[in-house]
């Protein structure tokens, strides 16, 4: 037990957080959901979802598997390659990573769209409101002129020029029928998602079976390697990746990890 296994119930900055904590990650991903729902920007269902992915972060012993790593650099690739790719946004990814996922549209010339399974205007306005305070430039989702086909009417609506026309999407901590609806749809799709056996990284062309707080600034970094890489590297880095191993490495982790 160290002097800072206590950590005060009533943080107010993520700073009184400290970073050599053993449950680090945890306290933080944990603050930032509950001050995302004290803004408007994370539905209260977000607390709920953060939950469960910390149970499998835990299990997975809280650090990026060399999978993951892998599937991070493929996803890199694809972005890299794409003639339209969107990273889209919901409520807990707008109140965990805002700024990292500013800077990985940045990186690779992608669009950011708000796109929500619990879709309210005040909570559209808000989210992209609070991109723009991290760094983004331009954030979509707001016209919704497009509809995702076979879903139900809130949740199927899109930007016309954003994840309707797009071919690769990144789609963090998706919903399964949302996920699978934009796998018919034929785009090719990046599912960050810490539960393995979840329908959305199951459909997924690379699945990332990882946080999302240390996935998006590793995609980054591996994105800026890959600039000026020619197209023929971009793609090889795509073929020698393997989602079927990856899913099961990322599996085979949660079933037996020491803790
Ligand atoms: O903001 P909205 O209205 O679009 O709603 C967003 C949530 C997340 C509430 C909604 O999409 C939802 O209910 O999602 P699910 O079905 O709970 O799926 C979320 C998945 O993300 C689960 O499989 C979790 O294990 C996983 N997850 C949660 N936190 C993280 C995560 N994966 C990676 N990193 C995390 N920090």
């Amino acid at each position: 037990m160290t002097e800072y296994d206590t950590v005060s119930a009533d943080v107010e900055h993520e700073d009184e957080i400290p970073e050599d904590h053993p449950r680090y990650q945890d306290l933080l991903t944990r603050h930032r959901i509950e001050k995302g729902v004290e803004k408007g920007i994370t539905h209260l269902q977000g607390m709920h979802a953060e939950g469960r992915g910390s149970a499998f972060d835990y299990l997975l012993g809280e650090e990026t598997i060399p999978s993951a790593d892998a599937a991070e650099r493929a996803a890199a690739a694809h972005l890299l390659l794409a003639d339209h790719p969107v990273l889209s946004i919901n409520g807990n990814v707008a109140a965990l990573v805002p700024g990292e996922m500013a800077e990985l549209a940045a990186a690779t010339g992608a669009d950011l769209e708000v796109n929500l399974f619990n879709r309210t205007p005040e909570r559209i306005g808000e989210i992209a409101a609070h991109l723009r305070d991290h760094g983004a430039e331009d954030v979509k989702g707001l016209e919704a002129d497009a509809r995702i086909p076979n879903l139900d009417h809130q949740r199927a609506k899109v930007d016309e020029d954003g994840i309707y026309a797009a071919d690769v999407v990144l789609v963090p901590l998706e919903d399964g029928d949302r996920a699978e609806a934009l796998d018919e749809m034929g785009k090719t799709e990046i599912v960050i998602d810490l539960n393995p056996l979840s329908r959305s990284p199951r459909v997924a062309e690379v699945p990332i079976v990882d946080n999302i707080i240390r996935a998006v600034p590793n995609m980054t970094e591996h994105a800026r390697e890959l600039a000026d890489v020619d197209e023929a590297e971009l793609q090889r880095v795509i073929d020698e990746f393997d989602r079927e191993a990856a899913l099961e490495e990322a599996e085979e982790r949660i079933r037996s990890g020491e803790l």
